[in-house]
């Protein structure tokens, strides 16, 4: 992504934001511990990473609106010796300047924060703009939460959530994200090829899933989107199984639900195929219901419709076909064998931010994974696409990974020859 991109982002954000005078504050994170010396890969906050293009630890965005001037100030590290000979490079003013747009005069170190900051808040009234967004799980406090609670109380100072503001921009994806999410899915897409062709029974899963690895990073992809799901037989069944520690059999399934990340964004996708590159009839006949719920939710999305309509398509799809095959014996029991939501947004998340129930905008990202369940038989289906949504369509991103059964079959049995 070009500078262009993140001063873009920035200028719609602040457009975005109604107070009359207002500082908006972010914080790009710090790094954790993971065990003694060592931590754990860092991972840049993404809203502040939408706004900069910035992916290094300790870094802070300041937008400031007074009347009808903007400022905008990044704070970084200063170079430091020892850091550079034990850890590595951080970014110099110029460098910094050149990735985020933000001209270089106004790229300080962080020394500098507090009276900035200080300085910004000193017209009255204003607003304080922080991203006060809580996981429902976090076991920590964020820096925007901290700097909340300091300046709480403040005289003419208004404490307001940023969060909202920067998830709706995200909500809605440029033709330029949506080309790093598709090159994202044409590696995945090597990748879940390599999977087909070294598929065999006797491999424990982590060792299949090597293969993926391997191809992602060969073409250029250094992470994931997530951690990778090789779940065979009856692991399948478990949505989030992630132990990748059993042994292929031959006559099973295995489940991958997987994606590379390009740019941060984030590629997910799933295909579910034979070990030994045939399915049996019940596989087969499971498999088929599934790809129809696939096939009429993608004919479905489109700006305008809500991802519990989507939903819908995809209870009532799964529903009938379960019913007419005899695998459920009445239409409630679908609960027991579908029971997640069919879509999600994907962006710099895998799981991207976006406000709920909305209708889709034009330019969201969105998975189509419909999935099957069924413990008594050791077998769990879930075919998963990456839609970028259209006005009146929905353009599939990864409609060149192989998902008709048959063409699957064919795929893997060239590479058994
Ligand atoms: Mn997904």
């Amino acid at each position: 992504m070009n500078c262009a991109f993140y001063q873009d982002s920035r200028r719609r954000l602040m457009k975005s934001l109604d107070a009359e005078n207002y500082t908006a504050v972010l914080f790009g994170g710090g790094e954790v511990t993971r065990s003694a010396d060592e931590n754990y890969e860092f991972q840049i906050n993404t809203n502040f990473y939408y706004l900069t293009g910035v992916r290094q630890a300790d870094v802070v965005l300041m937008l400031e609106k007074h009347g009808e001037n903007f400022r905008e100030f990044l704070f970084i590290d200063p170079y430091d010796e020892q850091y550079a000979k034990w850890i590595g490079h951080r970014l110099t003013k110029e460098e910094a300047s050149a990735l985020s747009g933000v001209a270089v005069e106004d790229i300080r170190y962080r020394e500098e924060f507090e009276k900035e900051l200080e300085r910004a808040l000193s017209v009255s009234p204003m607003t304080l703009y922080l991203d006060l967004e809580k996981s429902r799980n976090a076991n920590y406090t964020s820096s925007g939460e901290s700097l909340a609670e300091k300046m709480r109380g403040r005289e003419a100072l208004s404490i307001a959530d940023l969060y909202p503001a920067v998830v709706t921009l995200r909500s809605a994806k440029s033709q330029e994200e949506a080309d790093a999410v598709f090159r994202a899915v044409q590696t995945t897409k090597a990748g879940i090829e390599s999977l087909m062709a070294h598929a065999a029974p006797g491999l424990y899963e982590y060792q299949l899933e090597a293969w993926f690895d391997h191809t992602i990073k060969d073409l250029g992809n250094k992470k994931h989107s997530f951690r990778t799901i090789a779940a065979s037989g009856i692991n399948a069944t478990t949505l989030h199984y992630s132990a990748n520690d059993s042994i292929l059999r031959d006559g099973d399934l295995i489940l991958f639900d997987l994606g590379a990340r390009e740019e941060e964004y984030c590629a997910d996708i799933s295909r579910t195929f034979p070990v030994n590159g045939r399915f049996t009839p019940l596989q087969r006949q499971i498999y088929e219901i599934v790809l129809k719920a696939n096939k009429r939710v993608e004919a479905s999305a489109m700006a305008g419709v809500t991802l519990g309509k989507l939903q819908e398509i995809s209870v009532e799809t799964l529903t009938e076909g379960c019913l007419s095959a005899g695998l459920i014996s009445s239409p409630e029991e679908i609960r027991r064998v579908y029971f997640h939501g069919v879509s999600h947004s994907i962006g710099l998340d895998t799981h991207d931010p976006m406000p709920r129930g909305i209708p889709l905008p034009e330019g969201a990202i969105i998975s189509n994974e419909p999935g099957l369940y069924f413990p008594e038989h050791g077998i769990g289906v879930r075919i998963e696409d990456d839609l970028y949504i259209r006005k009146d369509r929905a353009v599939n991103l990864s409609r060149d990974i192989l998902k008709e059964a048959g063409e699957i079959e064919e795929f893997m049995a060239s590479f058994r020859k």
